[in-house]
């Protein structure tokens, strides 16, 4: 693996571009600030010497932010592979539909309101039919619930209110009865503070468990690092005894520079690969490696990443020693599939994250398409797919040479995308079949999020209390201490909030959509009463039947899953691409606006159409507005 040479105060901006990591992180400030990246390929800026920023800056860069940047880029110089490795076969998560499971939304089976194991496993049939082949299972292990299920209370234990171990193995023996697979999400980054482990560390200051943790002494906080949940990154559990926490002030994060909390932490890995689970997705699997330093987020960093302190864990100094180790201990000895979950990771820290040359992971989210530049979640904005096709193209092209991508538009953590592109009612079904359009056909793993299938939109919340998302809520009182009426503070909140993908799945136009016959734990709108699945599953015109074709499509043409990608001239708001393998060629086009557009006519079978109309010439056809076309050729 070649090296990227090393940086310093004295490299130039321009070097800094062409190193791997520092063109991800260029690009990601660009992309916070909105600007292009000619403001920083110019000659002039390009020439700039790092050490010569806080001066040009009258100090807006510090110091620190240079030696910052230039210890994360040297911790970093591996160039990523430019060849994919041909020879690697084909593995089964490259064409699989993945379909993503938040249990305690998706079926209850025993009338307490929230969703359980028996449930699910009542719902595969279902599942199966839709066409998916593997499932990613949010996190059902014993917990407080805190962030639901993302604060692990004990690895080896069932969430009592989703049911037990015997319900998790009959699971794992119903999806392989149907050659159907499943992936546990799996949070190593954190656990929760009722673990025993830092039960154990907070009884006992010389504990072995101590280490486990990042403890540090203090009369305050010992840095000035940021919580994702509002607040400092930091908890004092008793006077001058502080413990971290990126997320809630209930999980905390795990030091993985020790190595007996890793080897346990393989250790239940192997428990669970024992069991026959298929893989793991990997929460927030980048943040394991702290700069040891653990020194202050530099302040202009945390304005622009809006979480102070990030650049100290994003992609910490042995991230990859980690991953390699986690591989190899644990994933490899059972071909275990790893998808991690790398929230601010770029093209080529992917690939050093996920090339097959590297032993490291096998895909991973990026998150950078959700939202358009200068935007965060909570920015109540119309998302412009033209962006969405700049960066995707970009990926596809560049990272997705030589690693595979994944595909998706939703996920617990973000609000329903038709929402965010356009909440014009008139539109909503022309744009779920269009998103459908893009997820199963570009080149990649799809992974849909449940209820995406219905094609659905955020929820009408009516106050803070319709909400349950401890970032949702933190982030609420985070406003109100500002000062902030409760109808500002809740406005704040709104757009961005995670429980619009968290709200029950609706099976039928029954009370609760057929989710429970008790009182649901969060509580949705009417929406279901239309749009529900019982509904969608007769009617051929439903987003529910588009994605159902869609997936039986990519079945039938294998250039869908394998194939190459190439993407073709198109006129403005058309998105064109063409999917081949072995000869055989699947053309897409796609309307990304709300005004009708014209397409070539081609020659071939149309697969799928929606919003297609023949115009007068017989030389081209229009596409209404979000229209998509797939034609076999
Ligand atoms: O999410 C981490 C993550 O990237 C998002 O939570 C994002 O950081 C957050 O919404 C702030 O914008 C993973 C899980 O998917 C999420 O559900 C958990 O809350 C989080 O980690 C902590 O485990
Ligand atoms: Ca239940």
């Amino acid at each position: 693996m070649s090296e990227a040479p090393l940086i310093s105060a004295a490299s130039t901006i321009g070097e800094v571009w062409r190193h791997p990591l520092g063109n991800d992180v260029v690009s990601k400030i660009l992309m916070q600030l909105g600007r292009s990246p000619r403001w920083v390929t110019n000659p002039f800026v390009r020439s700039i010497r790092l050490g010569s920023l806080p001066r040009l800056s009258f100090g807006r860069v510090s110091e620190s932010f240079v030696e910052t940047i230039v210890q994360l880029l040297n911790q970093h110089r591996d160039i990523p592979s430019a060849s994919a490795d041909a020879t690697t076969p084909p593995v089964w998560w490259q064409s699989a539909v993945f379909y993503q499971i938040y249990p305690r939304s998706f079926q209850d089976s025993n009338g307490d309101g929230i969703g359980d194991i028996p449930g699910l496993i009542s719902r595969l049939d279902y599942l199966q039919q839709l066409g998916v082949d593997a499932l990613w299972l949010s996190p059902i292990y014993d917990s407080p619930n805190d962030d639901n299920g993302y604060d692990i209370r004990d690895y080896r234990e069932v969430m009592a209110e989703f049911g037990t171990m015997a319900d998790v193995e009959h699971l794992i023996s119903e999806l392989h009865a149907r050659d159907m697979r499943l992936v546990m999400d799996l949070v190593i980054n954190h656990t929760s503070d009722e673990h025993e482990w830092f039960q154990q560390a907070l009884a006992d200051p010389a504990s072995q468990y101590r280490d486990y943790y990042f403890f540090r002494q203090g009369t305050e906080a010992p840095n000035n690092w940021a919580s994702f949940f509002s607040g400092p990154a930091w908890r004092e559990f008793a006077p001058g005894d502080w413990a971290m926490h990126l997320f809630s002030a209930k999980q905390m994060d795990l030091n993985w520079q020790h190595e007996p909390m890793r080897a346990e932490v393989f250790d239940m890995v192997r428990w669970w690969l024992e069991k026959g689970i298929d893989g793991f997705r990997l929460d927030v699997i980048n943040y394991i490696s702290k700069d040891p330093a653990l020194a202050d987020g530099d302040p202009l960093v945390g304005a622009l990443m809006k979480f102070t302190g990030v650049e100290h864990y994003f992609a910490g100094p042995r991230l990859h020693e980690h991953l390699r180790e986690l591989q190899s201990a644990a994933f490899e000895p059972y071909g275990a599939v790893s998808i991690g979950e790398t929230p601010g990771v770029g093209p080529n820290l992917g690939k050093l994250l996920t090339g097959p040359d590297r032993g490291e992971l096998d895909m991973i989210f990026s998150f950078d398409h959700l939202e358009t530049p200068g935007h965060t979640r909570f920015d109540d904005y119309r998302y412009d797919l033209e962006y969405l096709r700049a960066w995707w193209q970009d990926w596809q092209l560049d990272y997705g040479a030589t690693c595979w991508p994944t595909l998706f538009f939703e996920n617990h953590d973000n609000p329903r995308m038709i929402s965010k592109v356009n909440p014009d009612p008139q539109h909503r079904s022309a744009l779920g079949k269009l998103l459908a359009v893009i997820q199963l056909t570009l080149r990649g793993t799809p992974f849909i999020y449940q209820g995406q299938e219905l094609g659905p939109v955020n929820v009408r919340f009516s106050s803070i209390a319709d909400l349950r998302d401890v970032e949702s809520i933190n982030k609420f009182a985070d406003l109100k201490d500002q000062d902030m009426s409760d109808a500002a503070a809740f406005k704040g909140v709104l757009a961005g909030s995670r429980d619009h993908a968290r709200v029950p799945v609706a099976w039928d136009a029954t009370e609760n959509g057929g989710f429970t016959t008790g009182t649901p734990w969060i509580v949705g709108d009417d929406d279901y009463l239309e749009v529900n699945i019982g509904a969608a599953w007769d009617d051929e015109d439903s987003v529910l039947s588009a994605y159902r074709t869609l997936i039986a499509l990519r079945r039938s043409r294998p250039e869908l899953g394998l194939g190459g990608i190439q993407f073709l001239d198109s006129p403005a708001g058309i998105w064109s691409w063409e999917r081949t393998l072995d000869g055989a060629t699947v053309r897409v086009d796609v309307n990304l606006t709300d005004v009708a557009r014209t397409v070539p006519v081609v020659p071939g079978e149309v697969l799928f159409a929606s919003g297609v109309t023949a115009s007068e010439s017989s030389t081209t056809a229009t596409l209404g507005a979000y229209g998509a076309r797939v034609v076999g050729m």
